[in-house]
């Protein structure tokens, strides 16, 4: 097909979806064994600490991406229909705040509830320009070109990465004003210190005048937790299990889903739910490819994810002490859930540890 061209010289849309797509994968088999954080160091670390211990983002392979986004239909989550409502409601003061910009999305997943924000966008007849990131390649690759195929006008920039490659990767090149999306409370998997050194990362992959929106979730009554990391139709247990059929599958393991079971529950003195992984008799594991062999006891369990709830008024303090001001802050009749519109301050504050 023939492109047109503007005045500039520069081409106009029509572009076919190919043209208007570029994925780059950080994480692909050369970029691995370059890359620390992807070799297994992590598993092998955690999985040899008492008690034991996994990182979240192992529950994201394709399939455990698709048993996410079943999660996210459950009667009992509320976290995702909650913040979808708020989005709806307040994409086009968001949009306004902003002005035109390019949205990079953190943990993009399937991007529906991006689909919101940018026909926000689109409505103010600003240019669309999407930088979805994620891990789990599969998802990333079909939504991108659902969005292309919705949105004619639409630029699509998909990066394979996890979060901190990403941060560092985006950090100086931009074709706009950015706006870093950071939705669903995936902020909540981060304990106190990695959320203190992720803000930081963030503030760092903004200039001056550019926006950060963020979605967490609120502390609410311990039966709606528990509820909602404890659905009746076992969705969330099976996501919890796949994560051990991920590591077989990514480090030649031997993990037998059979011999754990899904273990949720909220810790109220931390403000966060807890998931498991309970040993049901005492057995051995194998992980191949990170040569390691793994002694479960009879109910021994794996850390596999903390999801903390936050409270709106200190996270605005937090989100100010990295230089992020909030701008507006937007939650549901319950509040249940919360987003914050920040702005990167005029003058980055230098962080002073003592
Ligand atoms: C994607 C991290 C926000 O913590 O609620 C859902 C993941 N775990 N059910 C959450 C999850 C179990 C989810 N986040």
């Amino acid at each position: 097909m023939t492109i047109s061209k503007t005045a500039s010289g520069k081409a106009a849309f029509p572009y076919t979806i190919e043209k208007r797509l570029q994925i780059e994968y950080l994480l692909s088999a050369t970029a691995l064994s370059q890359n620390k954080q992807s070799d297994g160091s992590d598993v092998v670390w955690g999985l040899t600490q008492t008690p034991k211990t996994l990182p979240p983002r192992y529950f994201y392979d394709d399939r455990g991406s698709q048993l996410f986004e079943q999660i996210c239909e459950l009667p009992e989550y509320y976290p995702t229909r909650t913040e979808a409502a708020i989005l709806q409601r307040f994409a086009a003061e968001i949009a306004q705040l902003t002005g035109a910009c390019e949205i990079v999305e953190l943990g993009s997943g399937s991007s529906t509830k991006t689909r919101i924000l940018l026909d926000a966008y689109n409505k103010l007849g600003y240019p669309l320009r999407y930088v979805p990131i994620d891990v789990s390649a599969g998802i990333l690759e079909s939504s991108a070109k659902e969005l292309l195929a919705d949105y004619p006008s639409l630029v699509v920039r998909a990066l394979v990465s996890t979060y901190e490659l990403a941060l560092e990767r985006l950090e100086g090149s931009r074709l706009a004003t950015r706006m870093i999306c950071f939705l669903g409370s995936t902020l909540g998997n981060l304990n106190r210190e990695e959320c203190d050194l992720f803000l930081s990362q963030i503030a760092n992959a903004l200039n001056v005048g550019e926006y950060f929106l963020l979605g967490i979730d609120l502390e609410k009554s311990e039966y709606l937790l528990n509820a909602a990391y404890n659905d009746s139709q076992g969705v969330t247990a099976a996501f919890n299990l796949n994560m051990l059929e991920h590591l077989n599958w990514r480090f030649d393991g031997n993990f037998d889903p059979a011999q754990f079971e899904h273990w949720a529950f909220y810790n109220k003195s931390e403000s966060q739910i807890e998931m498991h992984l309970r040993s049901v008799r005492s057995h051995t594991v194998q992980l191949r490819a990170l040569d390691l062999t793994v002694e479960f006891e009879k109910g021994e369990t794996i850390f596999t994810e903390i999801s903390r709830k936050f409270d709106l008024n200190s996270m605005q303090k937090e989100l100010q002490g990295h230089g992020l001001v909030p701008l507006q802050v937007w939650t549901d009749p319950n509040q249940w859930f919360g987003v914050l519109l920040c702005q990167m301050q005029k003058t980055k504050s230098v962080s002073v540890t003592a």
